[in-house]
């Protein structure tokens, strides 16, 4: 509960941050896209990872202010991008199931990018399979509601959940980011290796681009070039890292 209130006042109090980690596209060799993660810099706890304060923010409610926050704070930091010259880089957001089935959804995401000008084809939102799973019409309504929008929906952590095939040929989605328990170990494990290439080659016959999480290597990374994996994202490129510290292609 001291938590709760903590988290309740660390909106006011500014103490909420974006990171953002780059995606390079493999075959450019640059950096294409920028996921915003959030962080909570707690004034005794100190830098507060997301696994500790999304699932108090979704029980309490408090994602959708949160999540609201990460959208916004996402859209301005583009925002200075642009002016830098950087409009061509992707902005991706993570949203959470309560935020998704919250009624206003949709109109606060309109209203986000009007507020701050956004380019909607640069925004991406990040969505994961449980969220879909219901599989209603009602999910796929909102989700053609979003795209409307002009902004670009993504399938994250695939492979973890359901992971039914199914979902790709029903939802309008338009990329597929691979979980990094499918990547780690594709340079020594050929099952590993032959599980992506078919994920890769899935999601392309399907229409959908892909994103290779938790790149760690240079193996790892020319496994994914030869399978034409388009963007990869990773330790191997960079952690995520403070707005100030994230280097734009040159
Ligand atoms: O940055 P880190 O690896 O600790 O993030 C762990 C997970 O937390 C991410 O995979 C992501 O799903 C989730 N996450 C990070 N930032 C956000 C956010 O702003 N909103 C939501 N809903 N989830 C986030
Ligand atoms: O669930 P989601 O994919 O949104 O989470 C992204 C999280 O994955 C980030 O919080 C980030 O810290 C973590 N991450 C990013 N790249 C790597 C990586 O190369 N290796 C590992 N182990 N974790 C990573
Ligand atoms: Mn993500
Ligand atoms: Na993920």
């Amino acid at each position: 509960l001291a938590l709760e209130s903590a988290l309740h006042r660390a909106l006011a109090r500014e103490e909420l941050v974006l990171h953002y980690q780059p995606l390079v596209d493999i075959r450019a060799g640059r950096t294409a896209a920028a996921e915003a993660l959030l962080r909570w810099r707690h004034p005794e706890l100190g830098l507060v990872p997301p696994a500790d304060i999304i699932p108090l923010a979704e029980e309490t409610g408090l994602i959708v202010p949160i999540g609201e926050w990460v959208l916004r704070t996402a859209c301005l930091q583009h925002a200075r991008w642009r002016e830098g010259g950087h409009g061509e880089l992707r902005m991706l957001v993570n949203i959470s199931a309560r935020q998704f089935q919250d009624k206003g959804f949709t109109a606060m995401v309109a209203r986000v990018i009007a507020d701050t000008g956004m380019p909607a084809a640069q925004l991406t939102l990040e969505l994961t399979e449980t969220m879909l799973m219901e599989g209603s019409e009602r999910i796929i309504g909102v989700l053609e509601g979003l795209r409307a929008l002009g902004v670009r929906l993504a399938l994250d952590d695939f492979g973890t959940g359901y992971s039914s095939l199914a979902y790709l040929k029903r939802f309008p989605i338009d990329e597929l980011k691979i979980d990094r328990l499918f990547i780690r170990d594709i340079d020594r494990n050929e099952n590993d290796a032959a599980i992506a290439e078919a994920i890769i080659k899935l999601a392309h016959s399907l229409g959908l681009s892909v994103v290779a999480e938790g790149v760690e290597s240079a193996a790892q990374l020319a496994i994914l070039a030869r399978n034409g994996c388009e963007l990869a994202q990773g330790f191997y490129f960079s952690q995520p890292v403070e707005a100030g510290q994230f280097v734009l292609p040159s």
